[in-house]
């Protein structure tokens, strides 16, 4: 039976991966979200010679970008040096496990290329992206060193699952909540923003894909997609029949200093190596988190 381990594996990412893991037969162990410390080096080294994993899945991170401009120290030290003592203790204590580390599209902030390949230049423009953007090269560097280790460059993926501050979830939640009568508006930021998209299910099914690969690489995992904040407020009040207008007030205080630029990811080398496809469309998914919010 494969083993597997899981860093924040209560989070939407863990718990899609936990069941899709659990259904292929493997043993899973995992820490979750919440309770691991991924800085603490002798806590990681025990919890690695317990469970002796053939996978490691490292998802557990401080993943709020908006929050990562007044809690930097913070973000740093989660995203990459968190992620650097995983791969360090990892090298000693599981030196045969393959490592799939979530990182970003935000490692490409304002990219020179749209869309975006696994060799585009990184460029973060936040404290959460250039988080990522260490931690990332720190994958490549352990792979250069002989480590099988991989690079999963997500963009947005949501879910019913997906924790409430993300702009999915609470324009969902809010629509929902307007439409039993529990409130009357919604406030939101920059509702031009755009995004590419996906369902956090496809997502997942791509790191998965990618540590079954024969030799480990970067992969970009993206709908090649982008929408905006308002094309989700439209879907999600339609589906409720509700007219959005009514209801969303625009708060600048919510407006980011620094929005990254045209995230649109190429997905054609996971299509490619590992025959990745999605399955679910834009409109599809906030339709399902919407029946699921009411
Ligand atoms: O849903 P968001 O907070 O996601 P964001 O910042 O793009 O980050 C997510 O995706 C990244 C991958 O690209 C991950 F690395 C990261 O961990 C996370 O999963 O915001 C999406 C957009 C932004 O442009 C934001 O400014 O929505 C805009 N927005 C407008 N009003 C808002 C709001 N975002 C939030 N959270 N709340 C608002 O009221």
């Amino acid at each position: 039976m494969p083993s597997a381990f899981i860093t924040g594996i209560t989070g939407q990412d863990g718990s899609y991966l936990q069941e899709l893991l659990t259904g292929k037969g493997y043993e899973v162990h995992g820490w979750p979200s919440a309770e691991c410390d991924i800085t603490q080096p002798d806590v990681l080294r025990v919890a690695l010679q317990q469970s002796q994993p053939d996978e490691i899945y490292h998802l557990a991170a401080q993943t709020h970008v908006g929050d990562s401009a007044q809690a930097e120290a913070v973000t740093m030290a989660v995203n990459f040096q968190g992620t650097k003592n995983l791969l360090e203790t990892a090298q000693r204590e599981a030196p045969r496990a393959r490592i799939l580390f979530a990182s970003s599209s935000e490692i490409f902030g304002r990219p020179d290329e749209v869309p975006q390949t696994e060799t585009t230049p990184i460029n973060p423009v936040n404290p959460y992206g250039e988080s990522k953007a260490c931690a990332t090269e720190a994958v490549r560097a352990a792979r250069a060193a002989g480590c099988y280790a991989v690079n999963g460059i997500l963009y947005n993926h949501e879910s019913p699952r997906r924790g409430p501050n993300f702009v999915t979830q609470k324009i969902c939640r809010a629509a929902a909540a307007i439409a039993r009568g529990e409130q009357s508006e919604l406030k939101l930021g920059d509702t031009s923003a755009a995004r590419d998209w996906s369902d956090a299910r496809d997502i997942i099914r791509g790191m998965w894909l990618a540590l079954q690969a024969e030799a480990p690489g970067d992969y970009i995992f993206a709908s090649g997609q982008t929408h905006t904040v308002q094309n989700v407020i439209e879907i999600a009040f339609e589906a409720v029949k509700l007219d959005w207008r009514k209801h969303v007030i625009i708060d600048e205080s919510l407006f980011r200093a620094t929005e990254p630029r045209q995230l649109i990811g190429n997905p054609s080398k996971a299509r490619a190596v590992l025959g990745w496809e999605a399955q679910t469309t834009f409109h599809e998914l906030i339709v399902e988190m919407m029946e699921t919010a009411m």
